[in-house]
């Protein structure tokens, strides 16, 4: 490609096209020289747990269950639900063997489960226990849908979405909330059990447990930003929120900016925050913040015949009925037309969320087609968005906004090309997913506000071909790992459609050295490193050496900067 110094300045590179850099700039803290890398894995995590942790009980507990039960095809079969959460949690809980409370969501859920509301996990899946919580429709509706999705959703996104408060909603969050704590005391073992409480559903349960379990260790993980703290107290019940919170022994965030963020609150709201370590204090109990970037599991390594979940035999769902089967070949087709009409393809994975930016993404594919005329008819961008919080009235009408952009789209090159856009708005299984990564010449990632963003780091595991490129919105979590995708301005039309012009348009040897840096930066800082990372300080706390929490010993989520590319090869 020829330099163009006004794309450069957009996207903040140099002319070298093996040195482009991003606009983000944190640094994250090295490994001491001589510590050799370490790649985590399923099998390593399981021995750190069965040799540090193998009398301590774990338990997780979340909202989302990590399968459901539904009727399809005229039989019952399991779902992995699109979520983050999910996809980062699975294999932690495969390697620990422990206990998973969550809500029953799943319409045949009840018929799978033994008179204790356990059932196991799927064949293949590890032998941990799912414990599931039964919510009725005004709990459904007050805790998920009102407070949780409705209100902390949008006031920890800053995405100018008004956030909704009811005092309906919050006693129904906080009923629901006790309802959880009552059932991770009902599976404890002992007084001593090591609880896993995930994300902003659920963040009243560490107070909760803390009264009830004070022997427990208890780490909190908000999958979520944590907004700044004038932002933040937009929420009546803020000081409960922060108060549930604290009863956590560790709360663990994704970026230092979010923990920056919840000790400024803290310390706004009176709470005594000390120590070279981010430490609060409150009614006698002390609180460490520090962030945990999350990630995915690496897949499979053909060399070292690591098993990770590409190997994973859990039965998923297959599309049988039609309209999932009319999905199914949309894709197909997609991946198809690129091969036959040798075009190329950008792609993008979400839920169908109003943070993850699709109408601008919409926006700046409109204009790379605009101004550069000759690509109408070669390139495609396919959308798969999966369907999410259909129940909640703002995100219904996101998706009309989001069909309707695509249509005018759509119309506007018609002359050129059939559908430069498609928008498959289905759920996909695993493989189908990692064929489609496979398959894009880009990955277009555009949140407006993302704790981490998961696509991203997936996108990049699943290239083995070492080709590809990512675009990545500045403001996901994960721009602050991935420093050599194109880093963007979701807002800055002009400056995503010039990305993904460089993208388009950017050489093998330049697409295979930024894809390779990217992939050693996420095989290294994968979700097993992320689950040590914190058990390791949890493990901490229990012995009551706090002097270990933080120190990055073995488990920093950085790379030591020592490694080179080709031994990641
Ligand atoms: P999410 O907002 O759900 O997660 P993300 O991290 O991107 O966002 O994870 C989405 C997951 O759903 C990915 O594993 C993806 O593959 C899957 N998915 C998306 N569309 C799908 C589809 N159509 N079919 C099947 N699967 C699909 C929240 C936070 C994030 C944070 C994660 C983990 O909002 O910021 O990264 O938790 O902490």
């Amino acid at each position: 490609m020829k330099f163009d110094p006004h794309l450069a300045a957009l996207l903040r590179i140099k002319e070298s096209p093996v040195r482009l850099v991003s606009q983000r700039t944190t640094s994250p803290p090295t490994l001491p020289h001589q510590t050799p890398p370490v790649f985590w894995t399923e099998e390593l995590l399981g021995k750190f747990m069965a040799t540090t942790m193998a009398e301590d009980q774990v338990i997780i507990v979340s909202n989302r269950q990590p399968f459901t039960h539904e009727f399809v095809d005229k039989q019952i079969k399991l779902l992995q639900p699109a979520s983050g959460l999910v996809t980062a949690l699975e294999p932690v809980v495969r390697a620990c063997d422990g206990v998973w409370i969550a809500h029953g969501n799943g319409l045949y859920d009840r018929d799978l489960v033994d008179s204790f509301d356990r059932c196991p996990a799927p064949v293949g899946a590890g032998s941990y226990q799912l414990r599931r919580l039964w919510l009725n429709a005004l709990e459904q509706q007050g805790h998920c849908d009102g407070f949780a999705n409705s209100g902390l959703w949008p006031l920890c996104h800053s995405v100018h979405v008004k956030p909704v408060f009811k005092q309906a909603d919050w006693d129904c969050y906080r009923t629901v909330n006790t309802r959880f704590a009552d059932a991770v005391v009902q599976e404890a073992r002992g007084s001593s059990p090591v609880v896993l409480v995930q994300d902003y559903h659920l963040a009243l349960v560490p107070q909760l447990l803390r009264t009830r379990l004070p022997n427990a260790t208890i780490v909190s993980f908000w999958h979520i930003p944590w907004g700044r703290p004038e932002e933040m107290a937009a929420c009546p019940w803020l000081p409960e929120v922060l108060a549930g919170l604290l009863g956590s022994d560790i709360a663990g965030f994704q970026t230092r900016q979010d923990v920056q963020n919840f000790m400024e609150l803290a310390r706004r709201q009176g709470k005594h925050v000390s120590g070279e370590l981010p430490a609060l204090a409150s009614s006698g109990h002390t609180t460490q913040a520090r962030a945990y970037p999350i990630s995915i599991a690496w897949p499979v390594n053909k060399e070292s015949g690591i098993k990770t979940k590409t190997k994973t035999k859990i039965k998923t769902e297959t599309p049988t009925d039609n309209s999932r089967a009319d999905q199914h070949a949309q894709l197909l087709a997609c991946t198809q037309w690129k091969l036959v009409s040798r075009g190329k393809l950008i792609i993008g994975v979400d839920r169908f969320d109003y943070t993850k930016g699709l109408i601008e993404r919409l926006k700046a594919f409109e204009r790379l087609l605009l101004i550069h005329p000759h690509l109408q008819g070669v390139v495609r961008f396919v959308q798969i968005a999966a369907p999410t919080r259909t129940s909640v009235k703002e995100y219904r009408d996101y998706r009309s906004q989001v069909f309707r952009e695509v249509e005018r789209i759509n119309c506007k090159f018609r002359a050129a090309s059939d559908a430069p856009v498609v928008l498959l708005d289905s759920h996909y299984d695993r493989v189908s997913l990692d064929a489609f990564y496979r398959s894009a010449d880009v990955c277009l990632v555009c949140s407006l506000h993302d704790g981490m963003n998961l696509v991203s780091k997936e996108f990049v595991a699943a290239r083995d071909d070492e080709m590809g490129v990512l675009v990545l919105s500045q403001f996901a979590g994960a721009a602050h790992e991935l420093h050599r995708a194109l880093i963007v301005n979701p807002h800055q039309t002009v400056q995503v459609a010039a990305a993904m012009f460089a993208a388009l348009t950017m050489s093998a040897e330049e697409q295979s050295a930024r894809m390779r840096a990217l992939r050693l930066q996420v095989r290294y800082a994968n979700v097993y490193r992320w689950a040590a990372s914190m058990l390791s300080d949890a493990m901490a706390v229990r012995a009551g050496s706090k002097q270990l929490i933080g120190k990055p010993v073995t488990t920093s989520q950085n790379l030591p900067a020592h490694i080179s590319l080709q031994a990641a090869a």
